[in-house]
């Protein structure tokens, strides 16, 4: 039979046949997909192939083949390590839910998730939650934040799960594609979900009065089939975001901004940073390409990780 996973703990995995039915599947012996080498073999959004199998009453699967995916979106799991972690496979478009304060959210941490989508080729859309709860000042921000993003091409759209501000303008992208909502533990990434499909009734938790930080509500990565003809995949909150196998002569390539003003640029191998004559630094000098987005290229240049070694995103660890 053929089916979409919806959900993976790293030992089971929820997968959705043709006809409609879930069946609870695992995998047999080890399985290893070309190139990746991954903490968990099969993501949310598989397309797999799976036998059923009677015990008693129940009836299971087991997992035999797995589709060749159409795109993927991966993280790194542990610093120093080689291993990486599928957040989810086959998704025609990213949600990066962002929050200035409750919890913070950091240019850097915004920047390394749309390289890493960009190194994916994942559509990406930058949705500011909670602004039901921002001030003048703090509105200003996200409106700056906003216009920096959409000058490099990304969409931007501010929202709130409490009071469903532009959640219709939501829906409406949503509709007929599979979407995968990210971002940090507490930015309301299951809030939004609910508010869109009230029925689904997924858990959610305040953030910590004292850290101002999200407390790990979601656990697994699940797919949701919405009322609009949608798919959503709701996401673990995530610390740091480590970069995948980009080479530093590539790192370019994931700015849209500076990719653009490369041919200008003297030297064609030209890294942005010393360089005579480079059309980065000249945009940078101009307040055509905002410092925040320098910033986060030269950390990711120099290799520094963020975070991730405090990553207490810890499911689906097996291997
Ligand atoms: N005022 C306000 N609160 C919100 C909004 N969206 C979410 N919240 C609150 O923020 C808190 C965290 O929301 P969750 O939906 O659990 O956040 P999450 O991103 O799913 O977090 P994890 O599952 O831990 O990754 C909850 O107390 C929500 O009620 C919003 O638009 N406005
Ligand atoms: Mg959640
Ligand atoms: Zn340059």
């Amino acid at each position: 039979m053929k089916g979409i996973v919806y959900k993976s703990t790293g030992s089971w995995y929820v997968v959705k046949a043709e006809d409609g039915v879930f069946y609870e599947c695992r995998i047999k012996g080890k399985f290893r997909i070309q190139g990746i080498k991954s903490t968990n073999p099969i993501a949310v959004g598989d397309r797999v192939i799976f036998k059923t199998e009677k015990k008693g009453d129940e009836i299971t699967g087991v997992i035999s083949e797995i589709e060749e995916r159409d795109n993927y979106i991966i993280r790194k799991s542990v610093n120093l390590s080689k291993k990486t972690h599928i957040l989810a496979a086959n998704i025609d478009q990213l949600f990066l839910v962002i929050t200035l304060n409750n919890p913070p959210t950091f240019t850097s941490f915004i920047d390394r998730f749309l390289v890493t989508a960009e190194a994916y080729q994942i559509k990406t859309i930058l949705l500011f939650n909670k602004v039901d709860t921002y001030n003048e000042e703090e509105l200003d921000e996200v409106k700056y934040l906003a216009a920096v993003y959409r000058d490099i091409g990304y969409e931007c759209l501010g929202v709130s799960a409490k009071t469903g501000k532009n959640l219709d303008k939501l829906q409406e992208m949503m509709k007929d594609k599979v979407s995968i909502f990210a971002g940090h533990s507490g930015v309301g990434k299951s809030s939004l979900i609910n508010a869109v499909e009230p029925g689904l009734d997924l858990k959610t938790k305040e953030i910590s009065e004292q850290h101002k930080q999200g407390q790990h509500t979601t656990t697994f990565a699940e797919m949701y089939d919405l009322g609009i003809g949608a798919k959503i995949i709701d996401t673990p909150g995530v610390k740091g975001f480590g970069i995948v196998d980009i080479e530093k002569e590539e790192l370019t390539d994931f700015f849209p901004e500076f990719f653009k003003r490369k041919s200008q640029c003297k030297f064609n191998n030209c890294l942005h940073v010393k360089e005579p004559g480079c059309a980065v630094k000249q945009a940078l000098e101009t307040g055509e390409i905002p410092w925040s987005r320098y910033r986060s290229y030269l950390q990711l240049l120099a290799g520094e990780d963020e975070n991730y070694r405090t990553d207490d995103w810890t499911d689906e660890q097996i291997d």
